[in-house]
């Protein structure tokens, strides 16, 4: 834990030397797969089947999960648990059905019509994680979006354990989400299936989800063959407190951040000093004896900052110079703050809004732009299964009258085919003047 106090006259570059997370760069990681992928590539279905044993026990003939797995998977997840995840999914929806873009067309000038035509992508793959980070919460944001957006094959893959099991919780969700088809493989080599195509998973165009380091790597080198949503890090929160603030409740909030991940990184901002220092000694009394208390303990020792400022305004140009995954404004008037903010993947107003509740249930997106990339980047949405064409219409008057500027701008790019095409097509007195 580091504590920082901020002056009148800090400088938001500086901010990076504190917030700053070494990444580490692993050309072994690199290297292994792209062996895995090329290997997938060429082999198929062998190769997988082979991976599956290699690297996560399994003995699996079968890559396709059946209808009977997926039905002992409610079965075994119950009734209560799959009418929540209906409800939450129901809340995931209704949210993203605000993000639904139009087609339009309109008439610019007399013959002129432009516009964008909307459609979704026609398949994607999605990739859930196995073992600690299996969360079906992530299933729902990122299939039911999809669904929303009219992708007709939505296909999810996942590590199996060495029985060939997938956690129930994970099928379950991806029931109740409308996921078409799953798989059971993870891995780079999961990556390179829904890239490539095998004998049994036909290939995607997007491959969206969050994976380990071998995951990710595997996303960036098939990037080009199929498109990829963003490359998560290490989740991060970010809370700004006033006096109002409760310390029991913002440690609270730091510290289910802080369980995701050692590398999770916790922030505070406040220009009351007390209150930063409660908060600090409620997190040391809330994470003692935890059951992730080694994680929290690791995320809060190397990554957790407190910034103590000279008033809120400055709190706010902080965190916008951080640009945090989730950002709380524990204030009591948060709505007046609301207009400063610049740089934050999800805003959570008020002192009764904790990050869980947009973990599972609110509807907004749970997939983030993480690592102070919300400064440029947007949550996982609608629109990151649609694509735009842009739709172009002149008749025959409007084409005449323009056709000689489009022309000219050929020839002076030496493009005289360009002309042509233009020219072509209108009065021959043209073609007879030259
Ligand atoms: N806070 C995580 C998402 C998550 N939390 C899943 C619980 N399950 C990253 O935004
Ligand atoms: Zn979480």
């Amino acid at each position: 834990m580091e504590w920082i106090e901020i002056t009148a006259d800090w400088d938001a570059e500086s901010l990076r030397k504190v917030t700053a997370r070494s990444e580490t760069e692993q050309n072994d990681v690199e290297a292994t797969v792209a062996a895995i992928l090329a290997d997938v590539k060429a082999n198929g279905d062998a190769a997988v089947l082979a991976y599956n044993k290699k690297f996560d026990g399994c003995n699996c003939k079968d890559l396709r999960i059946s209808e009977a797995e997926i039905e002992a998977a409610l079965q075994e997840v119950g009734p209560e648990m799959v009418a929540i995840l209906k409800e939450a999914a129901d809340n995931i929806r209704v949210y993203h059905e605000e993000q639904i873009m139009k087609s339009w067309l309109k008439e610019f000038r007399p013959g002129v019509r432009l516009g964008t035509h909307i459609t979704p992508i026609r398949r994607v793959g999605l990739y859930v994680p196995g073992g600690r980070a299996a969360y079906p919460s992530t299933v729902l944001m990122d299939a039911v979006p999809a669904k929303v957006a009219g992708v007709p094959s939505l296909v999810m893959i996942s590590p199996p354990n060495k029985d060939g099991r997938i956690n129930p919780y994970i099928l379950a969700a991806a029931h109740v989400a409308g996921v078409d088809e799953m798989y059971r493989v993870g891995g780079a080599q999961g990556i390179a299936a829904l890239a490539y195509g095998t004998e049994t998973i036909r290939p995607v165009y997007k491959i969206v989800g969050p994976g380990n380091m071998y995951v990710a790597t595997a996303k960036k080198q098939v990037f080009g063959t199929v498109g990829i949503d963003m490359i998560a890090g290490p989740s991060e929160v970010g809370v700004i407190a006033d006096s109002s603030a409760n310390p029991t409740w913002v440690a609270a909030d730091l510290l289910a951040q802080a369980e995701h991940d050692p590398m999770a990184a916790v922030y505070l901002a406040t220009p009351d000093k007390a209150l930063a220092e409660q908060v600090v000694a409620e997190v040391e009394r809330q994470m003692t004896g935890a059951p992730r208390e080694e994680i929290m303990r690791s995320s809060v020792e190397r990554w957790m900052r407190v910034f103590v400022t000279p008033d809120i305004e400055t709190a706010v140009a902080v965190m916008n110079g951080i640009a945090p995954e989730h950002l709380e404004l524990a204030l009591d008037n948060p709505e007046i703050w609301l207009p400063k903010v610049e740089n934050a993947g999800a805003i959570f107003m008020g002192h009764y809004t904790p990050e869980p509740v947009g973990d599972y249930f609110a509807g907004p997106n749970h997939t983030l732009p993480t690592s102070g990339t919300a400064a440029f980047s947007s949550p996982l949405g609608v629109y990151d299964y649609s694509k735009r064409s842009s739709i172009l219409s002149y008749d025959k008057q409007a084409l005449t009258a323009i056709a000689h500027k489009v022309e000219a701008l050929a020839k002076a790019e030496g493009l005289y085919g360009h002309a042509a095409s233009v020219a072509v097509r209108h009065s021959e007195e043209v073609t007879n003047e030259n």
